[in-house]
């Protein structure tokens, strides 16, 4: 019996295979290698997630090896909760971009979670003659910087590219005893998870690649960063979706009015929270970001779970273009935004002016976004 077992032993589908990419992981090495003593720095996208956050910290890990100098920065802010607990909590130093950084002393930019077309920084680097040394990312192959080493996979984290080369040991061998490499393993970890809605969009790659972080990280810690609290604003954003959602042929809408910037990632978070009601399949929440020194915007957030729904083309055709073509909003399959300047009327602190400008934008955007989604226009109040 155990003989006929042994002979009729399946071939293992995906397990089997070697996890990981040996020769990039050289490859990256060897990069470093050649880069010894310079300062880098490391470009996440404007308003960086978990995955760029960990992604950029890898990064800083591997290239002091070489030692060489890095600074992750970013534009936009740092705004969701669970990425603030997890720079705060790990002690992760980021800096976010403002006029007065001189770009000039870097030796070249790396980009990570991203290609230079979703962060300010590379026409920035680029105005500053600082060349793109490298490109680490999952996303779909822009080819837009060319840079002296370049990884773009498709799998589901830029963390899983650089778990990848931790694994490799080819530049440094992690060691559950180093406080340093914990907290590098629980982020990257945190960020896999944060990428892949809790690793249910996840490939085997990134369960494999957590299956190795998971020997350095720390439970706690990692418990810590997923166990945040909402800001009051935050609280308060979800509560006017709440109240004043309409709901309409499986499209739940609400536009919450005005907030500021610190809670800007209240929008997503409450349009999450909209599509968990029973019978709605879409969900779209708005508001407008008050100016506070930068533009005043209206921004939105759609989340769907209707596979027959494409987000990126109900935005474009609900929205719209500007003045230049460029369309208000797009996204990927099953979440989207959009981003509508306030232009002329923008800065006005006069109550009564206010809210007949949230108004305005408020009917306009509503009337819409139903119309596009062919549940017909609103003919209620506001
Ligand atoms: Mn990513």
């Amino acid at each position: 019996m155990a003989h006929s077992l042994q002979t009729q032993a399946p071939e293992l589908p995906v397990l089997s295979r070697n996890f990981g990419d040996d020769e990039r992981a050289r490859a990256f090495a060897q990069f470093l290698a050649r880069h010894r003593g310079e300062v880098h720095l490391i470009a996440l996208q404007d308003y960086p997630d978990p995955d760029a956050i960990s992604s950029g910290l890898a990064y800083r890990l591997l290239a002091e090896r070489f030692d060489i100098d890095t600074e992750i920065v970013y534009e936009g802010r740092v705004s969701h909760q669970e990425n603030l607990a997890l720079v705060h909590l790990l002690d992760i130093d980021l800096t976010r971009f403002t006029g007065a950084l001189p770009l000039e002393r870097y030796d070249g930019a790396v980009y990570i979670d991203n290609q230079g077309t979703t962060t300010r920084l590379a026409e920035r680097c680029q105005g500053a003659g600082v060349r793109a040394l490298a490109v680490i990312d999952h996303h779909a192959p822009q080819g837009v910087l060319n840079p002296e080493f370049e990884d773009v996979r498709p799998v589901g984290a830029a963390a899983t590219i650089l778990t990848d080369y931790l694994r490799s040991g080819e530049v440094v061998t992690l060691d559950p005893d180093k406080e340093p490499h914990v907290h590098l393993a629980t982020a990257l970890v945190h960020g896999l998870r944060a990428e892949t809605n809790g690793f249910i969009r996840a490939g085997p790659e990134e369960y494999l690649a957590a299956a190795y972080l998971s020997q350095f990280t720390d439970p706690q810690l990692l418990d810590s960063v997923l166990r945040v609290q909402r800001t009051r604003g935050t609280m308060d954003v979800i509560r006017i979706a709440l109240t004043d959602r309409i709901v309409r042929g499986g499209f739940s809408l609400a536009g919450v009015g005005y907030l500021r910037h610190a809670d800007r990632d209240a929008i997503p978070q409450a349009a999450d929270f909209l599509l968990t009601e029973e019978n709605v399949h879409t969900a779209v929440v708005y508001g407008i970001l008050l100016g506070e020194g930068e533009r005043e915007l209206v921004v939105g957030s759609v989340r769907t779970s209707k596979l027959t729904l494409d987000v990126d083309q109900f935005l474009k055709s609900a929205l719209g273009t500007d003045v230049r073509g460029r369309h208000y909003g797009g996204g990927r399959s099953r979440a989207g935004g959009f981003e509508i300047p306030i232009g002329f009327l923008e800065g006005t602190t006069d109550a009564e002016h206010m809210r007949l400008k949230w108004d305005a934008f408020n009917r306009q955007i509503r009337g819409r976004l139903l119309r596009a989604a062919g549940v017909g226009e609103d003919s209620e109040g506001s």
